[in-house]
C-alpha cells in the first residue's frame, strides 16, 4: 500500500489554536466513527487534553452493527471513559445528548454554584476529520449553525454555538496526527472519508475495502456487486475491483473494466451504509467475556 502523506498543513494551525482555547472550555467532546472506533482516537488528544473533563460519542452509529457498538460502549467504559452512542443525522436523542454532557461537566458547575455563580457550560467537539462534528453540534442546536459536508477538511476554523442558557459548544477543524504508523488505522480512516481522496489512490483504497468488506459481510457484498461471485482471488484488490466493473457494466471500449469509476461508486456506496451497515473495527475480547 502507499504511503500515506495525510497531513494538510492548515492542522498545524489548528491543532494551536485549539491548545490556545482550551482555557476557554470546561468538557471535551471527542466524537468516534461507531465503524471505526479505535482508528478514529487522535494520539495529540491524551496529551493536548489530559487535564480537561473528557466524554466520548460513538456517532454514525446507524452505519455500523448495533451489537458491536454495544460492545464498544461496554469496552469504553471499562476504560472508565464516559461514552454514548449517537446518530446525529435525523431527530431524536438531542435532549439526552444534551444532558450527557451536561452531566460530564457537573464538577466544574457546582464547584461555581458554590461560590453563588451560574455559569454556562463550554465543550469543545473534537475528532478526526469527517466524522460528524458539525453534524452533531447542528443537531443540539436545532438549526444549521455550522457548514457541514460529506466530504472532509469541511470546517476550517472554530466556532461556538449557543446550545441554551446553560450550554455552549465550539465546533473545531477535524484533526489528523502528523505520523501515522498504523497502516490498518490508516486504511479504516480513508475508508471511511476522514482523509481527503485526492491525495489516495482511490482504486487501491476501494479494492482494499472490498477485500475487508469479503471478509466482514460477503453476503451483503456479493449481493450488491454479484459479479464478484466469479472473482478467484478475493485477496487481489484489482481483481475485486474488476469484479465491480462487471457487477455494474462499467466496461470501457476494447472491453477495459473502469477501475476508477468503479472505485469511487465503492467508496461513496460503503461511506453511505449502502453496501452494509458493518463495523471495520471491534473490541478485542478475552474467550472469558466470549464465552458469557
Ligand atoms: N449516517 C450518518 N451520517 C452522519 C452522521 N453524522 C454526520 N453524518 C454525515 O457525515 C458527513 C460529515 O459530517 P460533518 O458534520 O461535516 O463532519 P465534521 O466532523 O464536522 O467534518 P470536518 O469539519 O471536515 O472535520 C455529512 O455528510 C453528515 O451528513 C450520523 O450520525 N449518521
Ligand atoms: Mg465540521
Amino acid at each position: 500500500m502507499q504511503t500515506i502523506n495525510w497531513y494538510p498543513g492548515h492542522m498545524t494551525k489548528a491543532k494551536r489554536e485549539l491548545a490556545e482555547d482550551l482555557k476557554l472550555i470546561d468538557v471535551v467532546v471527542e466524537i468516534v466513527d461507531a465503524r471505526a472506533p479505535l482508528a478514529c482516537r487522535n494520539p495529540d488528544f491524551e496529551e493536548l487534553f489530559k487535564n480537561k473533563i473528557r466524554v466520548m460519542l460513538l456517532n454514525k452509529s446507524d452505519l455500523s452493527s448495533p451489537s458491536v457498538n454495544r460492545e464498544w460502549i461496554r469496552y469504553f467504559q471499562k476504560q472508565g471513559i464516559s461514552v454514548m452512542e449517537l446518530v446525529s443525522i435525523g431527530s431524536g436523542a438531542r435532549k439526552s445528548a444534551v444532558s450527557f454532557i451536561e452531566k460530564a461537566g457537573e464538577p466544574v458547575l457546582k464547584k461555581y454554584r458554590d461560590k453563588g455563580i451560574s455559569k454556562t457550560l463550554r465543550a469543545m467537539v473534537v475528532g478526526i476529520p469527517n466524522v460528524g462534528k458539525s453534524t452533531f453540534i447542528n443537531k443540539l442546536a436545532g438549526m444549521n449553525r455550522a457548514q457541514v459536508g460529506d466530504r472532509p477538511g469541511v470546517t476550517r476554523g472554530r466556532q461556538w454555538v449557543k446550545i441554551s442558557p446553560y450550554l455552549e459548544l465550539m465546533d473545531t477543524p477535524g484533526l489528523l496526527w502528523a505520523k501515522l504508523e498504523d497502516q490498518q488505522s490508516a486504511k479504516h480512516i480513508a475508508y471511511i472519508g476522514s482523509i481527503r481522496d485526492d491525495i489516495l489512490n482511490v482504486e487501491e483504497i476501494a479494492g482494499m475495502l472490498l477485500c475487508d468488506l469479503y471478509g466482514i459481510c460477503h453476503d451483503e457484498l456479493i449481493k450488491r456487486y454479484p459479479k464478484l461471485v466469479n472473482v478467484d482471488d478475493r485477496e487481489s484488490a484489482e481483481s475485486m475491483l474488476e469484479g465491480v466493473c462487471r457487477s455494474r457494466g462499467f466496461i470501457l471500449s476494447g472491453g477495459v473494466p473502469d477501475t476508477e469509476r468503479a472505485a469511487r461508486i465503492v467508496l461513496d456506496e460503503f461511506r453511505a451504509g449502502k453496501i452494509a451497515k458493518v463495523a471495520l473495527e471491534r473490541p478485542e475480547v478475552s474467550c472469558e467475556e466470549q464465552d458469557r
